[in-house]
């Protein structure tokens, strides 16, 4: 018989996501809930955590770890109203640790909040229409949609499918209202779950739609990715693409990075939500349920055979996909500044290091984003970069908005950026993340100011070659679809790969293992010379690919 994953046992007998939750809460004895609680809470969008720069200090003194909790926003499309703004602000200096953090997956986190402070938390967010439902756990994710308005005239019709598919995914368990928002068990709803039945999915499920040009939310990372297909100023449809997924696991050569494979194109809402709902299911089926290194969708697709896979669907869905439409993307990058919509509204692209929101040496960021929601004249946007949009400006309160970016030095650091920094990206890593082995976005802007000086030495000072770093080979930063990837493998020590296009269309290659600091620097310094002197037309990333071979 199949030994079933620990976590299917917890999933099943959880009564709908409840657990022991409620009790757990309660206990004022620990910081901390039981492990089955831990692989509940996910599901309700959050992580317990401990500060890892402390367990030695809290274990000399004999203490339990300095527990804390991690609260992930369900924010489709990653939009929030300058109301909800001014609520996560309050929020996270309240209960949290003062940053707010935009992940790679346009949504916001908040770190270190304790026990106590999570229900007061879900409520202040709740006032405000926000939820952290689904935003973890074995269940679909915060569906990503292209950030930047002025890539097509139907933008807004296409975000408005992020909201759509996000709704149709939720789990219907009401644990969440009863157990974070105290809302009385209403004995007539009826949970049963069609699609997640009491088992949910094997693993986490990950859903982004790009608009081409953009593909800004690297839509080939996806377990589905939708690409928007415009045909004469409409939106004809979507080509999907199944199985993307990029982490791995140090040593186990049977996890692997795949980018999604297109299968085919669908038109019309009704349709191209039976397709994502039914892929959903395909996986809900025959998704590895035993071992969770082998569990997303491109195992279960490289397992059944793409054919077959396509088949199922048919099956399920009752209609053939049409053949995939042409699709091509032109950038990947956030566009930093003004830019103007199609119907005349302004948005102002913001540049926020690892996405992390403070105020700081180089721009009073967070006061300045809550300066502006309070003048209510602006929404936010985050995008999968992990940078801000200040979004829906009318034409006639773009100088008040200007003002503001400049007097928070908001606009003026943007501008001073260099390409490199503005393109780079690194996951949250220490000291919040238990996985870590080692340092990222802590390290990533000394690290990038270094590079910076490597590429001035070589006249590259302008080229905005994207480097991501993660503190582990999970990917959370996306850096195998680097140009120049960075993958912790020990303490201040990373793998190195090489070889990602710019729109993140190619997965790269690892070149070197284990390197410290300054045996990547030189390295590149090596790669960079080489590169200046084949003065080829090519990116860095191409180059690298080409001639991967041949490298020193
Ligand atoms: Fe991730 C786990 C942070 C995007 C692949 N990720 C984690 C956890 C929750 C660690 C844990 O399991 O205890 C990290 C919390 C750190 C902390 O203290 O906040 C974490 N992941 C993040 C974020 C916050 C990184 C960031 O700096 O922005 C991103 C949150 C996205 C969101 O809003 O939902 C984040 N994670 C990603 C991505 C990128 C993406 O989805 O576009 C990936 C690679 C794509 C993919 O899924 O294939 C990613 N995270 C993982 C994995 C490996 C999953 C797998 O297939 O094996 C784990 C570990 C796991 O699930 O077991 C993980
Ligand atoms: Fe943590 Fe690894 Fe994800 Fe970074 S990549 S946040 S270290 S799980």
């Amino acid at each position: 018989m199949i030994q079933l994953s620990p976590s299917e046992r917890i999933k099943k007998e959880s009564s709908g996501l409840r657990g022991t939750l409620a009790e757990g809460l309660a206990d004022a004895l620990t910081g901390s809930l039981s492990e089955d609680d831990q692989i509940l809470l996910k599901h309700h969008g959050m992580y317990q955590q401990d500060d890892r720069d402390r367990r030695e200090e809290r274990a000399v003194k004999k203490l339990e770890r300095l527990y804390s909790f991690m609260i992930r926003l369900r924010i489709p499309g990653g939009y929030m109203s300058p109301g909800q703004w001014i609520a996560t602000h309050h929020c996270a200096g309240k209960h949290a640790t003062g940053i707010i953090k935009i992940t790679t997956r346009q949504t916001i986190q908040l770190h270190g909040l304790l026990k106590s402070d999570i229900k007061p938390t879900i409520r202040s967010f709740d006032a405000v229409k926000l939820d952290s439902i689904a935003a973890c756990g074995d269940v679909n994710r915060n569906v990503v949609c292209s950030a930047h308005p002025s890539v097509s005239p139907l933008h807004e019709s296409v975000f408005a499918y992020a909201s759509k598919i996000s709704e149709m995914a939720l789990p219907r368990s009401r644990a969440y209202y009863e157990i974070w928002l105290d809302q009385e068990k209403i004995a007539s709803t009826d949970e049963t779950d069609p699609l997640y039945g009491d088992t949910y999915l094997p693993r986490k499920f990950k859903i982004a739609i790009a608009i081409p040009p953009d593909n800004d939310v690297d839509v080939l990372s996806n377990d589905i990715g939708l690409i928007a297909v415009i045909e004469a100023g409409e939106l004809a449809g979507f080509n999907i693409a199944v199985g993307g997924g990029l982490s791995t696991t140090h040593g186990n050569a049977a996890t692997y990075a795949r980018l999604g494979s297109v299968i085919g194109f669908v038109s019309g809402e009704e349709r191209v939500l039976k397709t994502v709902y039914e892929i959903l299911t395909i996986q809900r089926d025959y998704g590895n349920r035993s071992d969770r290194k082998q569990a997303r969708l491109k195992y279960t697709i490289d397992k059944m055979g793409l054919e077959a896979f396509r088949i199922e669907l048919f099956k399920r869905s009752g209609f053939m996909l049409e053949e995939a439409r042409p699709w091509s993307f032109r950038q990947r990058a956030d566009h930093y500044g003004w830019e103007q919509n199609q119907s005349g509204r302004w948005f102002y692209t913001a540049f926020v290091e690892n996405g992390r929101i403070c105020d700081d040496d180089n721009q009073q960021l967070k006061s300045g984003l809550y300066a502006i929601a309070e003048t209510g004249l602006a929404a936010f946007r985050f995008t999968c970069n992990q940078n801000v949009i200040i979004a829906d400006v009318k034409a006639g309160h773009r100088a008040i908005i200007e003002e503001l970016l400049e007097r928070y030095g908001i606009a003026q650091y943007t501008r001073r950026i260099s390409p490199v920094r503005g393109n780079a990206m690194a996951c949250v890593a220490l000291p919040t993340c238990p996985l870590a082995l080692a340092e990222a976005q802590r390290y990533m802007p000394a690290f990038i100011s270094r590079v910076e000086e490597v590429l001035a030495n070589h006249g590259l000072q302008d080229e905005a070659i994207v480097i991501r770093m993660t503190g582990c080979p999970n990917g959370c930063a996306r850096p195998y679809l680097a140009e120049i990837g960075l993958i912790g493998s020990g303490e201040g020590r990373y793998n190195l790969h090489l070889g990602g296009d710019r729109l993140g269309l190619r997965l790269n290659r690892k070149f070197r293992e284990n390197l410290d600091e300054s045996e990547i620097l030189s390295l590149l310094d090596t790669l960079f010379a080489r590169y200046t002197r084949e003065n080829t037309a090519e990116t860095f990333g191409d180059y690298c690919d080409r001639s991967f071979n041949t490298l020193p």
